[in-house]
């Protein structure tokens, strides 16, 4: 009884988890005056702080954690004028509100009424501008009905190391739990949207579940070595509580299972024949039922 107490908590209220020390927060410099200044926040959550260096204009994804958000932006001497919320869950849009108290005039980005403070809803192909950064709203619906990814890319120099942040539909070596959505839209998302992205994309994820993700890639595909590499790198990473984001589209077309459907090693795994739908839908119920240790 204990147990199924203790797990339910663990699962609704991650806030009362007695969790060890997250992660060190890492500033990450990409081309053309890009930078993102990774935030861990809660246990194991991650918020961004994307940086135009030229006009030091910034945008905030995620502020779960608002005084956490605006230590970084006082540090960095940033001008903070966007809320970029990928979806309306407690852990990524619960900081909105409180925010938008403490910094004037902010745009609060997202995709669903529900998303606390929201005033600019956006969908598929919606542009915005920060500095001299595009984002472009890409709408994937599963984990949420109104789940938005945000494609950066530099104005100057379009097709130099863009930036995808991805909340929890994509996940490093993992996906988000289809809570209000089907495998169909999950493939859509992650196969017809994110995997079409160029392959030197940086991936900024919602959460660090790397190590644990890349534990059951390696139970679906044992013989790929670019799981047991990536696993070996991810678990040195994080004895040091080193962040595991970004990731790149490139690394997960080739470590993550929810990404590689159409690949005969996952697809004789889950033995659904070639039907990529139901072998999304199969892996997703494995990945639930999985234990690391
Ligand atoms: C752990 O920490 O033990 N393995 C995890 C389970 C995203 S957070 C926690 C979990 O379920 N995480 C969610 C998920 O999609 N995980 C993918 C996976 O385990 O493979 N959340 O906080 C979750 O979205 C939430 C908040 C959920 C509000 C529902 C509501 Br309503
Ligand atoms: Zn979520």
């Amino acid at each position: 009884m204990q147990f199924v107490l203790q797990k339910g908590f663990s699962l609704f209220l991650p806030f009362l988890r007695r969790k060890s020390f997250h992660s060190q927060p890492k500033f990450v410099k990409h081309l053309n005056n890009m930078r993102v200044n990774i935030l861990p926040a809660l246990g194991d959550n991650y918020m961004y702080l994307l940086i135009d260096e030229k006009t030091r204009e910034a945008a905030i994804v995620d502020p779960v954690e608002p005084n956490k958000v605006l230590t970084a932006v006082k540090a960095e001497n940033v001008n903070l004028t966007t809320v970029l919320t990928t979806h309306h869950h407690w852990d990524h849009a619960g900081g909105n509100e409180e925010l938008v108290k403490l910094v004037p005039n902010l745009t609060v980005v997202g995709g669903d009424e529900r998303v606390g403070a929201l005033n600019k809803k956006v969908s598929t192909g919606d542009q915005l501008t920060i500095g001299q950064m595009n984002v472009e709203c890409l709408f994937t619906p599963c984990h949420t009905k109104g789940h938005i990814c945000y494609y950066v890319t530099s104005k100057d120099n379009p097709n130099d190391d863009p930036l995808v942040f991805t909340g929890d539909t994509l996940f490093v070596s993992g996906c988000g739990k289809f809570f209000e959505g089907t495998p169909q839209q999950m493939h859509r998302a992650l196969i017809d949207v994110l995997a079409n992205l160029p392959l030197n994309t940086r991936v900024y994820c919602g959460h660090e579940y790397t190590v644990t993700n890349l534990k059951f890639a390696n139970s679906v595909e044992p013989n790929n070595e670019d799981i047991i590499n990536k696993l070996k790198w991810a678990q040195e990473m994080r004895s040091r509580n080193e962040p595991t984001v970004p990731s790149t589209i490139a690394d997960e077309n080739k470590t993550n299972p929810f990404m590689r459907v159409n690949v005969q090693s996952v697809q004789k795994h889950v033995n659904k024949g070639n039907d990529v739908i139901a072998t999304m839908e199969e892996l997703r119920h494995l990945k639930n039922n999985f234990r690391a240790d």
